[in-house]
């Protein structure tokens, strides 16, 4: 790769490397990402059939053929093609699956290997199960030989067709688009996998948290990309007494045990974070973390070798940007790609978690959702019962982000935050959440976090990072049936002086739990409409049902 030209050592560091990418193939590329399926429903619900879905993008049998007849033969002609067998989750855990990728891109063999097991290992657990998911990748025909990074941005197309248990993805090299085992495989076919099955594919972090008194809980959380899911799975609790253990920062296979219990796994086995707003301050784990064994993509480079992103603390003179380019910042242009990239081998985190290659995984005891909300959402909100909770999680939004092609702060729908990667169509999946509680099942409790809400001025309202172990310190005391809460119209809060804040200095808890009427009045009319435009008949009753409580509950408030 280094005499290709796709990576530059970092000498600054303990075999680090740098890539970048070409400036048109920089984030995942939803638009040009599909699923096929007999039928438009099974992908798409019903409310959008042929028209273009937030919530899926459906191909039919025929033009998936088409698309990939249209761009392989001769694709990889004159590049080297590589095999890689490999684990989603530990070798031989019954929680893991195993997939293959064929692909023409030495960067895709080298961050599969950092993000999945794999190799021989893999190729003997094959032989013991044949079933495994099909991945095909090229970075397509390019007629741009100049650049280290080949890739067809015009006709890319990101394919997944679950009868088949298959992947194919052309013209992109870069990150969910070409590492097949993470989006494509761990979510998109992982949900279909689940639903057959009866478990859960969800795009969370899982962390173990041990409180004061030695009890350890571990917690799973749903983010939309780039809310923050790595720092709070590597969270430096500003409570004393806690400790905060990593188990995965952005997806967990998760299923019910013999005894009742939620297990979850981390399918992956490194961390494939963004880079911007990674500092000693934010996140002073992950930064323990990235400079060994690292490929950094899209970051700007240093005079001495080494990296350095937006958020990471002063910008030191001379530093190339991610182009390749002198940065000057005056221009205002970022030096570092929003969506840069680190990819590290899980094991090197300090805190990763003792149990977090467990062949039977972890136990779960809460559940949260979460997005960005500048406005109106408080900080934490305990669902009334897992059906509520399933509403939460179906109602969530979020300022958009740079992980994926959309521009601006609009706040966008992101049920689960798991809209760029369902493999099935969204009303299905709501009924496979709502068939969870069984006899002799232990439900985690759900809750809906908030981070991000500001005050007129702008100003974040909460701290969060560290401090945000005081949120999960009321959750887990909740998780004991602590009666520390009180009811408002949208579930659960903590009761009057529950939450602590000492020592936090100034923060405004009033105005972080405030509810305001008209905010809610006009949140449950998008939900409404965003529920007619986007599920119609295929939205389960049960969401209606929750949608007119919360309707009820603000009126009368
Ligand atoms: C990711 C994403 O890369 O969610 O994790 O986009
Ligand atoms: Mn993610």
């Amino acid at each position: 790769m280094q005499q290709q030209g796709t990576v530059k050592p970092l000498p600054k560091y303990e075999n680090c490397w740098l890539t970048r990418t070409d400036p048109a193939d920089v984030a995942r590329v939803e638009s040009k990402t599909f699923i096929c399926s007999e039928h438009e429903r099974d992908v798409v619900p019903v409310a959008r059939a042929g028209q273009k879905s937030a919530l899926g993008n459906y191909i039919s049998p025929a033009d998936y053929d088409k698309a990939v007849i249209d761009r392989f033969p001769g694709c990889m002609r004159g590049r080297t093609m590589y095999v890689i067998p490999f684990s989603m989750g530990p070798v031989g855990s019954p929680l893991s699956k195993i997939g293959v990728e064929v692909t023409d891109s030495p960067y895709v063999v080298y961050s599969m290997r950092v993000m999945t097991r794999m190799g021989n290992k893999v190729l003997e657990a094959l032989r013991k199960d044949e079933n495994f998911v099909r991945c095909l990748h090229s970075v397509g025909r390019t007629n741009n030989p100049t650049t280290g990074w080949p890739c067809d941005p015009p006709r890319t197309i990101i394919l997944h067709r679950p009868v088949d248990n298959e992947i194919i993805s052309y013209g992109s090299g870069y990150g969910g688009n070409s590492l097949l085992g993470k989006k494509c495989f761990a979510l998109r076919l992982g949900s279909v996998l689940a639903r057959r099955e009866g478990w859960l594919a969800e795009h969370m972090l899982i962390v173990g948290i041990t409180d004061p008194k030695g009890r350890k809980r571990y917690i799973a959380a749903a983010f939309p990309s780039a809310c923050g899911k790595t720092n709070l799975a590597m969270m430096t609790p500003s409570l004393p007494g806690y400790k905060v253990e990593c188990v995965g920062d952005d997806i967990a296979w998760m299923k019910f045990d013999k005894n009742g219990v939620l297990r979850a796994i981390n399918p992956e086995n490194g961390f494939f974070g963004v880079a911007p707003g990674t500092s000693e301050s934010t996140n002073p784990i992950a930064m323990a973390s990235v400079f060994r064994n690292t490929v950094f993509t899209n970051v700007a480079e240093t005079a001495d070798g080494g990296v350095w992103w937006e958020g990471m603390g002063a910008a030191p003179e001379g530093i190339v940007d991610w182009k390749g380019k002198p940065w000057n910042p005056a221009t205002g242009t970022p030096a570092a790609h929003p969506n840069s990239r680190f990819c590290t081998p899980a094991e090197q985190c300090p805190i990763i978690d003792d149990q977090w290659e467990s062949s039977e995984g972890v136990p779960i005891s809460a559940i949260l959702f979460g997005g960005r909300r500048p406005e109106g959402v408080p900080l934490v909100v305990e669902a009334r019962d897992w059906q509520h909770g399933v509403f939460m999680g179906a109602t969530m939004r979020s300022e958009a982000t740079a992980a994926a092609e959309h521009a601006g702060k609009v706040i966008m729908h992101d049920p689960f935050a798991m809209r760029p990667f369902f493999g099935y169509n969204f009303g299905e999946y709501l009924r496979h959440w709502l068939s969870m509680p069984q006899e002799g099942r232990n439900m985690p409790k759900i809750f809906h976090v908030n981070w991000f809400r500001k005050n007129e001025q702008g100003k974040f309202l909460w701290p969060g990072f560290g401090e945000n172990s005081r949120v999960l310190d009321w959750v887990l005391r909740r998780c004991d049936e602590e009666p520390c809460h009180q009811e408002t119209p949208l579930g659960r809060v903590p009761a009057d002086g529950a939450l602590h804040t000492d020592g936090l200095g100034e923060v405004d808890v009033k105005q972080l739990f405030s509810i305001p009427k008209d905010f809610w009045m006009n949140e449950a009319d998008c939900i409404e409409k965003y529920f007619k435009d986007e599920v119609g008949d295929d939205l389960p009753n049960e969401m209606w049902d929750e949608l007119k409580k919360l309707r009820k509950n603000i009126q009368q408030s």
